[in-house]
């Protein structure tokens, strides 16, 4: 089965000295160092030189098969190597550019060889125009390719029944968004560590992505950043997304009208139709009623405002839910979880 997906990116690959490091879903880089980076960039190279060594012997022409179409991006032989224990399969593409995919120890790579180059090439060269020297395009290349190579793997390769993979859990993609300064950044740390921090976070600027793994199955939480310039970008962020947060500080009554169109206006993208919806109502630690009477009757008339003031009623293409929460005291996180998981599953 597949495990990881990385890139690794570079104005020229045969100078090892700057190089970008991208991976999915586990951090390549943890616990190693550089080091193992070059290591699968010298390796993917001394078996590149072997093979034209060979074919050069044998007084071959470059028959290198080519991939299906070569329009921007050329993209040459995977090659399966083993580095440090790993089971990793290397495709370069233009010479700027390695995929990686890293197996578990028993699988053989090859197994994957055509796909992994159909699928890139496809992506690519035929679909959407992914751009390199955007984080958010990396993001989304990496994580669709994997997620299609992984199909590919449970359905060819281990030939295991469909129905099978459910057991092995569910994967969740969560898309959380909201203007800036209302707490998305700290519900998402809250969710993965439990822990809060007032006051810790610099402004989100790009895309913050955390997993977060749940007994069933893992959660993936694409934290948008809220500032008005990075907004158009929230739009990439969504292909695939199987739930959508939207999350309003309650507190801050001044932005209301914002907040509302910013909803709206996204609630209109035809991207988004009939994805489920749950506003999350935070800093309701804030709200003085709650705080000095702590009642139930009292969050229930925040609902109802904040009902009447956002239109929610008026959302008919969807399921939607309403929770107010803090992240602060840890109140309702736990309720917005199970619900990303019911409206989901
Ligand atoms: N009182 C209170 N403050 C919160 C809560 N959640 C977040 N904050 C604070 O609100 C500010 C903005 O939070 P942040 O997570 O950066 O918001 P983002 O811009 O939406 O990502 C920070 O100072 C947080 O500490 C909450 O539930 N209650
Ligand atoms: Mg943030």
């Amino acid at each position: 089965m597949l495990t990881t997906i990385f890139l690794l990116k570079s104005k020229n690959l045969d100078k090892l000295s700057n190089f970008d490091v991208y991976s999915y879903p586990n951090d390549i880089l943890k616990g190693k160092n550089k080091d193992f980076i070059k290591e699968i960039i010298i390796g993917h190279e001394k078996e590149v030189q072997k093979i034209k060594n060979h074919n050069n012997l044998n007084n071959i022409k470059k028959t290198e098969k080519k991939a299906p179409c070569n329009e921007d991006y050329k993209l040459d032989q995977p090659i399966p190597q083993i580095i440090n224990d790993k089971n990793i399969y290397t495709l370069c593409i233009n010479n700027e550019m390695i995929i990686g995919l890293i197996f578990e120890k028993d699988d053989n790579p090859c197994d994957y060889r055509d796909i992994f180059i159909e699928l890139s090439n496809e992506m690519l060269n035929n679909e959407n125009f992914y751009s390199f020297d955007d984080e958010t395009d990396i993001e989304n290349f990496l994580i669709s390719l994997f997620i299609d190579i992984r199909r590919y793997g449970d359905e060819y390769i281990e030939k295991k029944p469909l129905y099978l993979f459910k057991s092995i859990g569910f994967f969740i993609k969560v898309f959380l968004f909201g203007i800036d300064g209302v707490g998305k950044t700290s519900f998402v740390k809250r969710v993965k560590t439990g822990e809060y921090v007032d006051n810790y976070f610099a402004p989100t600027r790009t895309f913050n992505i955390e997993y977060v793994d749940k007994q069933q199955g893992q959660l993936a939480f694409w934290d948008m950043p809220g500032q008005r310039l990075f907004r158009e970008k929230w739009l990439k962020g969504i292909q695939e997304s199987n739930i959508l947060i939207y999350m309003i500080d309650i507190a801050n009554q001044l932005r209301f009208n914002e907040a509302k169109n910013e909803l709206w206006e996204m609630l209109r993208r035809k991207e988004l139709n009939g994805i489920p919806l749950i506003i999350a109502g935070n800093k309701v630690d804030l709200i003085e009623d709650v705080v000095i009477n702590g009642k139930e009757k009292q969050l229930t008339t925040i609902e109802k405002e904040i009902i009447e003031y956002f239109n929610l009623n008026k959302i008919k293409d969807r399921e939607w839910e309403l929770i107010l929460t803090s992240v602060k005291t840890n109140y309702n996180i736990e309720k917005v979880i199970d619900t990303i998981i019911n409206l989901t599953r």
